[in-house]
């Protein structure tokens, strides 16, 4: 079984990370973990203090000198700048490793309710039953349909998993569990890279236009996605393509305020007319990147064709091949109502990338598996949470991880 013992020891060494950073700080929660308690450890590294090397420093041809000893050999500048150098570079190690710790954990925290559906009922499917026969099949698809996995990818996988079971003559459940994760997966990784990272401009402003309807996460992201950025040292600016709506254009200014982005908006009046001055001063403002807010309405298809059309058309005069990035934001609660709006919105636009946001409070993991295979844009990024730092690049070993862990 390659796939599966390949995600074996990705989960184990994932708990690795985790456990071994837990266990250097002290913490039950790498989240605990403070910025002085980094600078701590990493001051323990350095070296113990030494004495002067002064007294070695006379004419050679007096005799009596004694002969420096091989401690003070390593007193020499040069060696100081190497353990400086060391010890930086362990410093910077220490806290790449804590920041994968904290990304580990909060998938592990954000998947937990689909884990605890879907992985627990698959385990017990396992007790459950001690043949594979017809109502084990029916059971499953039950399961992987609440988890959302979506109708006609389950049915696929299903015709998948009777054939394997029939031409390699599996009877245990427990060895079909590992069958199941390992198919899952293929849908996933079948042929693409598993990074799919934002597209940033090689020069002048990166612009990335946010789409999708009312109450799915769009401010919310850009306001994580302004955020990660800044601390990256980069020079954002929000625009509020979103006018009409009462109170959008404020939401996103006190956004902006509080992650320290630049803002360009204008209520009530026409959104590619903002988009166009807030370009303007953004290429005046030399920023690194624009994030775009649009309005979500959906009721009338060709007004919001017209509208994102018009928005295209003035972000690519101003800035050639741009945007670079069109995002659509989907609400993973709602579930296969999100993959509707995907392919709506896939029909009026073309789409570059799909945000999951509020996986964290949601059984419906599976979605990721029935975009992939029914709506074919790459999941970018998904959101775990609230908070400014719960925006996470999706990363296929640590959603494994999240979702898979118990089950191993
Ligand atoms: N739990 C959770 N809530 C989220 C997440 N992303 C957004 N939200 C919440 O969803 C609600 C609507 O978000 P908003 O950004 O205003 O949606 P918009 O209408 O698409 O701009 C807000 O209460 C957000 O705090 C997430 O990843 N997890
Ligand atoms: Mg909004």
């Amino acid at each position: 079984m390659g796939l599966f013992s390949k995600l074996k020891s990705i989960i184990s060494k994932k708990e690795k990370v985790v456990e071994e950073v837990k266990e250097e700080y002290q913490v039950d929660s790498i989240e605990e973990i403070e910025e002085e308690q980094i600078d701590e450890v990493s001051e323990e590294v350095e070296e113990p203090e030494e004495e002067s090397v002064e007294e070695i420093e006379e004419p050679e041809d007096v005799e009596e000198v004694e002969e420096p000893n091989d401690e003070e050999d390593a007193e020499e500048p040069d060696d100081e700048e190497d353990e400086d150098w060391a010890n930086f570079i362990k410093e910077q190690e220490n806290k790449k490793k804590i920041e994968e710790a904290k990304e580990i954990e909060k998938y592990d925290k954000g998947l937990e309710k689909t884990r605890k559906e879907f992985v627990s009922k698959l385990s017990m499917l396992g007790i459950k039953y001690t043949k594979v026969d017809e109502e084990y099949f029916d059971e499953l698809e039950e399961i992987l349909i609440n988890a959302d996995v979506g109708v006609n990818t389950v049915m696929k996988f299903i015709d998948k998993l009777r054939k394997r079971v029939k031409e390699e003559k599996i009877t245990d459940t427990n060895y079909l569990n590992e069958v199941i994760v390992d198919e899952l997966f293929v849908i996933y990784v079948e042929g693409e890279s598993l990074t799919d990272k934002i597209h940033m401009a090689e020069e002048g402003p990166t612009v990335i236009l946010f789409i999708g309807v009312n109450g799915v996460g769009k401010t919310t992201t850009i306001a994580k996605m302004a955020h990660k950025y800044i601390e990256e040292g980069k020079k954002v600016m929000m625009i509020a393509g979103d006018t009409f709506r009462a109170g959008a254009v404020n939401q996103l200014e006190e956004w902006a305020k509080r992650t320290g982005a630049a803002f360009y908006g204008k209520e009530n009046t026409d959104p590619a007319g903002v988009v166009y001055d807030g370009l303007i001063k953004a290429k005046e403002d030399n920023v690194d990147l624009v994030l775009i807010d649009t309005a979500g309405r959906l009721q009338n298809k060709v007004n919001l064709m017209k509208e994102l059309e018009k928005i295209n058309k003035v972000i690519e005069k101003h800035i050639p091949n741009a945007p670079h990035e069109t995002l659509l934001i989907i609400d993973a609660t709602t579930g296969q109502n999100g993959i509707s709006q995907a392919k709506s919105f896939q029909e009026i636009t073309n789409i570059t990338g799909i945000v999951l946001t509020k996986l964290d409070g949601t059984a419906k993991g599976g979605i990721v598996l029935a975009i992939k295979e029914e709506v074919n844009i790459p999941v970018k990024f998904i959101g775990l949470g609230e908070k400014m730092e719960d925006l996470k690049p999706f990363d296929i070993e640590n959603y494994i991880y999240g979702l898979f862990k118990d089950l191993m």
